[in-house]
């Protein structure tokens, strides 16, 4: 096997195999991977990560394709991440991203990796930060990750993003089930994108009285006019602008990109950018030290003994704060 060391310094000297390669190493996990990313860690740090979500076919791949092509003309590489969970294979939509991103796909300064599943859902959270730390520290400057904004995992994923796009677009994001799965409260900046299309007016139109509810409202409370606070301490000072944009002809992409750098300067003069790296590396940290002790528990202690305390609590001959405090004295 190659020496991940070397592939390492190869990839940070513009080596492209060798980056494919270094990343199929992290997303294997396991010993090599760790060590990958323990030598590559130094190096992180310096990129800046926007995160892409929103419903399938709502134009976040050609959106991403449009302001890496913005990017690429400011001079800056670009590193791209394209996440599907709900593909198990590296077939269809991802193949469909490919084609939408085509445009910067031949460029060097831009990088493609597209992620699937492959059946640990649990996993792809981690496995996707391992991927944009590589491309972060083989010195890519801006990354881009898109997700499905879908479940819990798609979040998490766009969460781990300085600034996070949440993407709608005319007839796929009306459905007001479609928006509320805890969206709208992770976005830092809302597209509605396909703003060619009939109905753009009408999303546009949701998306301002769902977000007007979580910003602070004034009411009248016995003739006096009252403020209250439903925004989340850290959105104070910043409100999610709510741009317009058609992905496939560029229009509203220079606006993107300026509500992209207003969020970045937003982060670095409030402070909030240093606590949210801060929140989300302890939450990796606690997120990974517990796998590794659940792993630990189950090498120690056995499948056989795991399933016979499960036995026992199906049965109620135990409860699980006792169960639990069994596991760890065996340990
Ligand atoms: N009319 C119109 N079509 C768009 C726009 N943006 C993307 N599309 C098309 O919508 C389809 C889905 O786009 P894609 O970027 O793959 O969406 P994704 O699933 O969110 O990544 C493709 O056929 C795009 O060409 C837009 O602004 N206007
Ligand atoms: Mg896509």
């Amino acid at each position: 096997m190659q020496d991940p060391i070397a592939l390492f310094e190869r990839a940070r000297a513009g080596d492209r195999r060798a980056l494919a390669r270094l990343l199929s190493l992290l997303e294997d996990d396991g010993e090599v991977a760790s060590r990958l990313s323990a030598h590559l860690f130094p190096y992180t740090g310096n990129a800046y990560v926007i995160g892409i979500t929103g419903p399938p076919g709502s134009g976040k791949s050609t959106l991403v394709n449009a302001l890496a092509r913005a990017y690429r003309e400011r001079g800056e590489t670009v590193g791209i991440v394209a996440v599907d969970p709900s593909s198990p294979f590296t077939g269809g939509a991802l193949l469909g991203d490919r084609i939408r991103m085509q445009d910067v796909a031949g460029d060097p300064g831009v990088f493609i990796r597209s992620m699937a599943t492959r059946g640990r859902l649990g996993g792809l959270a981690h496995a996707t930060r391992e991927v944009v730390r590589a491309l972060d520290a083989v010195g890519f400057q801006r990354i881009m990750v898109e997700t499905v904004g879908a479940g819990q995992v798609e979040v998490d994923i766009a969460q781990a993003a300085d600034t996070v796009i949440v993407v709608q677009a005319p007839g796929l994001g009306d459905d007001i089930q479609a928006i509320k799965a805890g969206i709208l409260e992770i976005a830092d900046i809302l597209v509605v994108n396909k703003a060619d299309r009939e109905g753009a007016a009408a999303t546009l139109h949701i998306l301002r009285s769902m977000l007007s509810l979580g910003q602070p409202a004034v009411v009248r409370h016995h003739g006096r006019a009252m403020t209250i606070q439903h925004v989340e301490p850290s959105r104070a000072g910043w409100s999610p602008p709510i741009l317009q944009t058609v992905a496939t002809t560029g229009k509203g992409i220079p606006e993107l990109v300026e509500a992209i750098e207003r969020h970045r300067i937003y982060l670095e003069e409030s402070g909030e950018g240093e606590a949210r790296r801060r929140r989300r590396i302890a939450e990796e940290l606690a997120a990974l030290a517990r796998e590794r002790l659940w792993a630990r528990v189950v090498h120690q202690v056995g499948r056989a003994r795991l399933d016979g305390l499960v036995e026992q609590l199906i049965r109620r001959e135990i409860d699980l704060h006792t169960a639990v405090e069994r596991l760890l004295k065996e340990l």
